[in-house]
């Protein structure tokens, strides 16, 4: 039997106890009382108005009135900082800038650096036994466990093995590496050196590593001979060295550091093991470049196993991650130092109610943003155990999930929607195999939970007895910014609730751009004024920066999402307004899938758009025409292009569905009317609206009949 929940309620809206957790002496700011559990109404209902939602508000009207003072007690309880130069009373100067210019500046001239913050404070204060990281490999009988001291040792012999090959800081290293410990410590190492760590996903085809290798200039590229998911094999060195011998990357790369996957999982001694992680011994063979190519197993024993850490201001730039927008060209978003690390601290803390005894899985790969945030800086700047999974729910079977939770007492367990609703076809027997009562709270992210995964979520692995956070956010806000607080906001499944303190969510009419005031309205979602975390620039193009988020609706930071705020004022995010698509909560630019389509000899024109998808959300329908008269189906083609898609951008970018069609609904002026598309894809030709503008009329029954073959 699971014991009752206990959950905190911070009674000052600058605490939580997560200050405590932090490190620092929580004095006064500790709640030192439990929330009566009657005042914690697990659903939203009439009676919801609760106290702590009450407390919720009147924290939330402070956080704003009050911004400044707000974010500097969360920045002075949460990092430890080597210089912090304000005046705690005024707090001038720790915020500077705006939307306008998309200067925002948080805490600039004050002086930290993350990855001290993440280990070496926590061993400072008493913790240097306690256990930082969990690994959990591929295969269940591979866990390695790693207390803070051994995450200084090892993170330092990484960063000194960086410099010994001339990483300094300011430099991009990039990072196409599988889950294994060394891909979060070489993160953390890179954060130590003030270098700027660029990490592509290990899902990303050469074609994609290369243009982001290329946009970022950078001169070292750090991977691992394979990488191991669900049994199998992915040559990552490979991939790699594709990627660089492609033109965009010419003369780029000077250096590529090799980890080998089965030497890098042996415990070396010192560190703990449950199972008994195993070294076949047989690493793979792999082509060796002497004059570029570096062995990191055979460098790091000769390190010294301290590196200082470099000081660093809190607006230099501590990493770039490339996301899609609605351009074929991906971007990459650049984030801070000290407004990003006080962001993850402060939003794990909150919204996952961080303990120190708890044991924390974020089951997203450290290639995505939730990765960066809440696998390895959230959980180690508040100085908690985060698990690192390197494999999938499926492996060895649909249980996987549960048997971790299990083994190690998971507390706090993060995942997205698509994985709950693959795993829901197994049944509710797969669960109730395993011991869960060590779970307190489950999270969701990446896309809207719908009522149904929600339930299952809810009652099969949370037996009714976790909270559920839906955390709305996205790569470029850097933490969450819309969720429910566990003890505070009641949940409405489906919601991700209210805004975080400190976040000042609208929502503006499409049109008009005018702030849609009250409650039962609809529209899109943006924010009035900046926050910490927040992504600064567009790397080498702020202009776009500016073009994407701040001048859609002038002032406001635009999310590109459509909002509805209900008659409570909850939230529930209706989906992308750009050519974003949602595919198993990775974004997917329409226009990335387009412009790999029109590489083929055969595609004249490739318009892509979503429909819905019970499992992955959306799926992708691509619609081609042709270059010669042939429109006949022709399936050799249309493997083809999938396998093109694949080779451009990765596997999980590879269309459902292509139609190879005569026609696509083209407005007289020429554009692709993609709306008739995707009410055609989602099989409601019916609700196609005004098409008074297409240039053929008749192309609409072509279109519903070459679908059609697909249902
Ligand atoms: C963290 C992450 C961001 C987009 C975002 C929105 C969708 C994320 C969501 C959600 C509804 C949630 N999204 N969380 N929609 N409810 N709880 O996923 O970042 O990959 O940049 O995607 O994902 O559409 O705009 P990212």
């Amino acid at each position: 039997a699971r014991p009752d929940i206990t959950l905190r309620v911070a009674t000052d809206p600058t605490a939580t106890a997560g200050a405590a957790i932090a490190g620092k002496s929580g004095g006064d700011d500790v709640p030192d009382h439990m929330p009566d559990l009657e005042d914690i109404a697990p659903l939203y209902d009439a009676k919801s108005e609760n106290t702590a939602l009450k407390r919720y508000k009147s924290d939330y009207v402070f956080s704003l009135s009050k911004n400044k003072q707000y974010w500097n007690k969360r920045a002075t309880d949460l990092i430890t900082w080597d210089n912090y130069p304000f005046d705690e009373s005024s707090c001038d100067g720790i915020m500077t800038g705006g939307f306008e210019y998309g200067d925002v500046a948080w805490f600039p001239g004050a002086k930290l650096n993350v990855c001290s913050n993440a280990i070496d404070r926590h061993v400072q204060n008493g913790k240097a036994n306690d256990i930082a990281m969990i690994w959990e490999g591929d295969e269940p009988d591979q866990v390695l466990k790693f207390t803070y001291a051994d995450m200084l040792r090892k993170v330092s012999e990484i960063a000194n093995a960086l410099k010994s090959q001339g990483v300094r800081k300011g430099d991009v290293v990039t990072i196409y590496m599988p889950m294994i410990p060394q891909l979060p410590m070489t993160m953390l190492a890179c954060m130590r050196l003030g270098a700027v760590h660029s990490v592509v996903f290990a899902g990303f085809s050469s074609e994609a590593l290369s243009s982001r290798i290329a946009a970022s200039k950078s001169s070292v590229v750090v991977t691992a001979d394979v990488g191991m998911r669900g049994g199998k094999t992915i040559p990552l060195k490979k991939i790699v060295d594709d990627a660089i011998g492609k033109h965009a990357c010419k003369d780029i790369v000077k250096k590529v550091l090799v980890y080998e996957r089965e030497r890098s999982i042996v415990p070396d001694g010192n560190i703990a093991t449950d199972g008994n992680a195993k070294c076949s011994g047989n690493t793979p063979q792999i082509n060796w470049f002497p004059d570029r190519d570096v062995n990191m197993n055979d460098i790091l024993p000769k390190q010294r196993p301290y590196c200082p850490p470099e000081s660093m201001d809190a607006e230099d730039a501590s990493f770039i991650l490339y996301t899609s927008g609605s351009t074929g060209q991906p971007k990459g978003l650049v984030h801070t130092t000290g407004g990003y690390a006080l962001y993850a601290a402060h939003t794990i803390q909150t919204t996952f109610d961080l303990q120190p005894n708890d044991i924390f899985a974020c089951v997203a790969d450290c290639g995505w943003i939730t990765g960066h945030t809440y696998v390895v800086y959230g959980p180690l700047l508040s100085g908690g155990t985060t698990v690192i999974f390197e494999s999938t729910p499926m492996y060895p079977d649909a249980g996987r999930y549960w048997d971790m939770v299990q083994r190690h007492k998971i507390t706090l367990f993060y995942t997205a929607p698509t994985a709950v609703r693959s795993l829901i076809r197994f049944g509710d027997d797969i669960p109730k195999k395993y011991d869960l009562s060590s779970l307190r709270i489950l999270g969701s992210v990446g896309e809207p939970i719908n009522p149904a995964a929600w339930s299952w979520y809810y009652h099969a692995v949370g037996e009714g007895k976790c909270t559920i956070v839906d955390t709305y956010w996205q790569t470029e806000t850097g933490g969450h910014i819309i969720t429910n607080i566990p003890g505070v906001t009641p949940m409405k499944p489906g919601s991700c609730t209210l805004p975080l303190y400190g976040i000042d969510c609208i929502v503006l009419d499409p049109m008009t751009g005018k702030i849609i005031e009250g409650n039962d309205v609809e529209g899109v979602l943006a924010i009035r004024r900046p926050w910490p975390g927040m992504a600064r620039t567009c790397l080498d193009d702020h202009e776009r920066y500016l073009a994407t988020y701040f001048r859609p609706y002038k002032g406001y930071y635009f999310t590109g999402d459509a909002v509805r705020r209900d008659k409570d004022g909850y939230y529930f995010i209706t989906g992308r307004v750009d050519d974003v698509l949602n595919v198993s909560g990775h974004r997917i630019g329409t226009a990335e899938v387009e412009s790999a389509l029109v590489k083929h000899p055969s595609v004249a024109q490739a318009a892509v758009v979503g429909r819905p998808h019970v499992i992955k959300g959306e799926a992708i329908v691509a619609f081609a025409t042709l270059t010669e008269s042939n429109t006949e189906e022709d399936d050799e083609l249309v493997k083809e292009l999938r396998t093109l898609v694949r080779g451009e951008i990765g596997p999980f970018a590879a269309p459902d569905i292509i139609c190879i069609t005569p026609l696509l609904p083209m407005t007289r002026s020429g554009k692709i009317m993609r709306r008739v598309l995707r009410k055609i894809s989602a099989g409601e030709a019916d609700q196609l609206g005004d098409v008074s503008t297409l240039a053929d009329p008749s192309v609409v029954d072509t279109l519903i009949a070459l679908v059609g073959r697909y249902d």
